[in-house]
């Protein structure tokens, strides 16, 4: 059984007052309750911006990248150890602008792994710069006349690129995002959900207060195994229009489960052998 005195560590928070960070952490915790992660099943890694500060904060067996590159780590740790939960904590700019191209990939890959967009719409750490996600015309520290760039979508980019399990949950709506954190570990492949997350500091645009009056929830009665629907659906935001829930489910095999050699054990059980070891290192070395 995991407590919340088991995820403490001894460092507080620095996030803002205010700052959407706390509640994904609350919710992303509440999960772990539920579910009984510990340091013994289940791994974190974050990328660089405010969202990797949570990996200082929640006792579990973390490691925080370079910029960009948390998804890359989490492959290797999920192909290393397929035992492992394994959640990857990202912002808008590390996910989709220095991490673009590790996003495509890993997805159409289809890697058992769970992807915590921290959505903010910019680059906080850094102070306010616009990110990839910044919408056109919006103006940031980095574009003070409007956006000049089309931003992008990232539940329509995750659907294009082969993710199995795409969602999107406003962060302060605690219960929902706890909800959707454990359907998408139990999902079985390449998970994201987008999170919006107010940031207080820099994002005059993307408030609570506009979520709040703009999110509404995907019907009972919608399909997310229709891809065609999802894209569409994706496609809504704006004024009492940002759609909430589970977009998209496509049950596909992932990446881990084509190794044969993972079939029996993961690979951190199998003994190295140092003579084939050795034949490679005087083959190649
Ligand atoms: C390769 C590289 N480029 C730029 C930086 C500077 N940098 C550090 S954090 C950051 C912004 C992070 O923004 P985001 O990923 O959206 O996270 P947030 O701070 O909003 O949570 C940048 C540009 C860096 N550390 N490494
Ligand atoms: S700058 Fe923004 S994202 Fe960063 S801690 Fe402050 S409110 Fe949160």
């Amino acid at each position: 059984m995991t407590t919340m005195a088991d995820l403490a560590t001894p460092i507080m928070p620095n996030w803002c007052p205010g700052c959407g960070n706390f509640t994904i952490w609350l919710s992303f915790k509440n999960a772990a309750i539920e579910n009984g992660w510990d340091n013994t099943n289940t791994s974190i890694i974050a990328g660089i911006g405010c969202h990797g500060h949570l990996v200082n904060f929640t006792k579990l067996t973390s490691f925080e990248g370079l910029h960009g590159r948390p998804l890359p780590l989490a492959s290797g740790v999920k192909l290393a150890n397929t035992r492992l939960n394994v959640f990857v904590f990202t912002g808008d700019g590390d996910c989709f602008g220095e991490g673009g191209n590790h996003f495509i990939h890993a997805a159409r890959r289809n890697h058992d792994i769970t992807i915590m967009l921290h959505d903010n719409g910019l680059y906080a750490l850094t102070t306010g710069q616009a990110s990839p996600l910044t919408e056109h015309e919006v103006k940031t520290k980095s574009t003070p006349t409007g956006n000049p760039d089309n931003p992008i979508n990232p539940l329509v980019m995750a659907i294009a690129s082969g993710a199995t399990f795409v969602a999107r949950a406003y962060g302060s709506d605690v219960k929902q995002l706890t909800e959707i954190i454990k359907k998408a570990n139990e999902h079985k492949g390449f998970a994201i959900i987008d999170i919006l997350q107010p940031c207080e500091t820099y994002n005059k645009i993307l408030t609570h207060q506009f979520y709040q009056d703009n999110v509404y929830y995907l019907e009972d009665s919608y399909d997310p195994k229709n891809k065609t629907k999802a894209f569409e659906r994706a496609h809504e935001f704006g004024e009492k229009k940002i759609p909430l829930g589970i977009f998209y489910i496509e049950e596909k095999p992932t990446l881990e489960s084509h190794y044969v050699q993972l079939e029996s054990k993961p690979l951190i059980d199998i003994p190295l052998d140092r003579k084939n070891m050795d034949n490679v290192f005087n083959k190649y070395l």
